[in-house]
């Protein structure tokens, strides 16, 4: 399951794209600190393509891909000196896949803040870069202490010196020089801003149209470092609200597009490279995430590794050719089924079934 956690300054609208994200639940007011504890929330990843495999199937189960957000407290300057809420709730989000950022683009004076998705960005960079060096600063006088002893340990503690030169100079991880090497020897330090980033410019409702000219100095700065999403998240919070025929009439009154929650996974999931494929049958139809470039015996362990332990072969079709031919009795009759074998790269929509032994 991929895991979300939302950063931004108070006001930002964390909290209502929570709501958007995760139906509701969260409290969102025009004050800031609304969000002292934080709010986590889960999602079905929406995808039409499982929803009619299971309708041709008359699948008993229907079982999406899962996402989990976590709504935390607003951020402010000097939160690293223990300003605001201080910056102590951060470590709530050590573990998750991706880090949103909530930047506020919109105006509304009822809304205490500054509306300038730049400032918000700079604030935001700065604070979490400051909470790395302390992470840093608290494991790499043990670490190299060990890397005396214990040879393993020397590239990391390599690794982290040189991630604490650039986040001295008030560079973010992500926007560094960094090698992917280097980056993965980091990992164990669980740093914030090592992980990816997709941010979230939030467009007051006047200004939709105006959407991308409002986040074009967001994607000026984070071009090639991260995904920059324009959104309405009041709106798109509001929809969330309705029920799922009311909600689409709404996003397409309103040209939002497929809304929030599709927008921000499949974002996600092309920042960290995911793919979906699909098994389906009259007991379940399911929607399962994997690596791209991922081989058939590795998708086949994301369904179990016994699968991936015995794998012999896979029968594979097309999605959409498989709903077009109506069962996947009629694919293998017509012999459409493909059989591949454990050197077969998995593309995003195959529709597999895992034939093994073990
Ligand atoms: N006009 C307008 N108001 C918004 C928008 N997004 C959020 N708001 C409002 O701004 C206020 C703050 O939103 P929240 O979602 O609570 O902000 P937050 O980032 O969670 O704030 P903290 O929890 O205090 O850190 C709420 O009153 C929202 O209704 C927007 O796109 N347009
Ligand atoms: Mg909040």
């Amino acid at each position: 399951m991929e895991r979300f956690g939302f950063v931004g300054l108070p006001n930002a609208g964390k909290s209502s794209l929570f709501n958007a994200l995760a139906g509701g639940g969260a409290l969102a007011a025009p004050f800031p600190f609304a969000t002292k504890d934080p709010n986590v929330g889960r999602a079905k990843v929406p995808d039409p393509r499982l929803d009619a495999l299971a309708v041709m199937s008359r699948s008993k189960n229907v079982v999406h891909a899962a996402c989990e957000f976590m709504d935390i407290g607003g951020l402010v300057e000097g939160a690293s000196r223990g300003e605001g809420l201080g910056n102590r709730f951060l470590a709530g989000i050590r573990e998750v896949d991706t880090i949103v950022y909530v930047l506020r683009a919109f105006e509304d004076d009822d809304v205490t803040g500054p509306s300038d998705p730049l400032e918000h960005l700079a604030v935001v960079e700065t604070e979490l870069c400051l909470a790395d060096l302390a992470t840093i600063d608290a494991q790499l006088p043990r670490k190299d202490k060990q890397s005396r002893l214990d040879k393993s340990l020397v590239a990391e503690v390599a690794a982290l010196g040189a991630a604490r030169a650039v986040l001295d100079q008030g560079t973010p991880l992500y926007r560094s020089k960094l090698g992917a090497e280097m980056r993965e020897l980091l990992k164990p330090a669980f740093l914030l801003t090592n992980k990816p980033v997709l941010a979230v410019v939030n467009v007051g409702e006047d200004d939709l149209e105006r959407a991308d000219e409002k986040a074009k100095p967001v994607v000026d700065h984070l071009e090639g470092f991260a995904e920059v999403l324009p959104m309405c998240v009041q709106l798109e919070a509001e929809a969330a609200q309705l029920a799922e025929d009311e909600r689409g009439e709404m996003l397409d009154a309103l040209g939002l597009g497929e809304g929030a929650l599709p927008r921000v996974v499949h974002a996600a999931y092309h920042l960290l490279g995911r793919r979906t494929f699909l098994t389906t049958g009259d007991k379940e139809s399911r929607a399962w995430t994997f690596r791209a470039g991922a081989k058939a015996p590795e998708c086949a362990g994301v369904i179990h590794s016994d699968l991936q332990r015995g794998f012999i072969r896979a029968e594979v079709i097309r999605w959409d050719e498989l709903l077009q031919l109506g069962s996947w009795a009629k694919a293998r009759e017509v012999g459409r089924l493909r059989v591949e074998g454990k050197d077969y790269e998995v593309v995003d929509g195959d529709v597999l079934e895992i034939r093994f032994s073990v």
